[in-house]
């Protein structure tokens, strides 16, 4: 890895941005996984590199919905593995949910090492090497799921995932839940929450709120009722504190 100085004003962008030049020369981020971390990078800039109040509500309303669903999935990628490998088996663990390896850019050789990383963190289980279900209207391997994780989950969880795949969850009657800084994206505007959220700070807080660590303003949050989570209203406060930073 490229040494980075530790008083470099950009210091954690840059090993961010390491750490996923690193996973793509082994094998694990996709090439297009470059392009779409920068993309991420650019909405995150925007957002002064912190989380929103929007987001933090969108947190901790989706990790309510995965603790009260009877299965919920978290379903992984390259990007998301080298991001936050120790977020994604502590949160699975936390709601009770399966992880589930499943990737726009398939093949068996980054299903094996995404699911080392994350046996390495401590998974029990990681789904997806051998699949038997099928998302419907995806071709071929894009569409490939297993029946006991993301075929018959009522929730699932998406960290970056485009926006074809979340539009065909939610045909399939999934309750989705995504991980998108951009919040204009087709994924944000499909999902049923959408976190526009750097995906390990997301975690993070996801984390704490399934802890029942974390306070707003000193306080503890009130508890939430998901089905009134109005997904667009949220979407568009973001809008709006974004653009009133600029
Ligand atoms: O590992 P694979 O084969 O499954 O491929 C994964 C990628 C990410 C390449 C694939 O799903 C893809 O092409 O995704 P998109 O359509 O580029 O969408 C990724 C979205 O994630 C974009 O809207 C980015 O803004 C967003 N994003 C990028 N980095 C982050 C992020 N959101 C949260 N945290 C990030 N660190």
């Amino acid at each position: 890895m490229t040494e980075i100085p530790k008083n470099h004003p950009r210091y954690h962008s840059l090993m961010t941005r390491e750490r996923i030049v690193e996973g793509m020369r082994n094998g694990i981020v996709a090439e297009a996984g470059l392009i779409a971390h920068g993309r991420g990078e650019a909405f995150d800039y925007l957002m002064q590199e912190r989380t929103l109040p929007e987001s933090l509500y969108a947190e901790q309303v989706a990790v309510e919905r995965m603790i009260r669903s009877h299965s919920s999935v978290i379903s992984v990628n390259g990007n998301t593995v080298v991001l936050a490998p120790r977020e994604i088996v502590e949160l699975a663990q936390l709601t009770g949910s399966m992880i589930e390896v499943n990737l726009f850019h398939r093949t068996g050789e980054r299903i094996r090492k995404i699911t080392e990383i994350l046996m390495e963190h401590g998974a029990i289980e990681v789904l997806g090497k051998d699949p038997d279900a099928r998302i419907p209207g995806l071709e071929s391997e894009r569409g490939k799921c297993t029946s006991q994780g993301i075929g018959n989950a009522e929730v699932v969880l998406v960290p970056l995932e485009d926006g074809d795949r979340a539009q065909a969850l939610k045909d399939m009657g999934k309750y989705v839940i995504c991980i998108d800084l951009n919040p204009l994206s087709r994924t944000s505007r499909t999902s049923d929450i959408s976190i526009a959220d750097e995906v390990n700070r997301a975690l993070n807080n996801m984390i704490a709120f399934a802890k029942d660590e974390i306070t707003i303003n000193g306080e503890f949050p009130d508890f939430t009722v998901p089905d009134q989570f109005d997904n667009e209203q949220n979407l568009k406060g973001i809008l709006s504190r974004i653009k009133r930073f600029l």
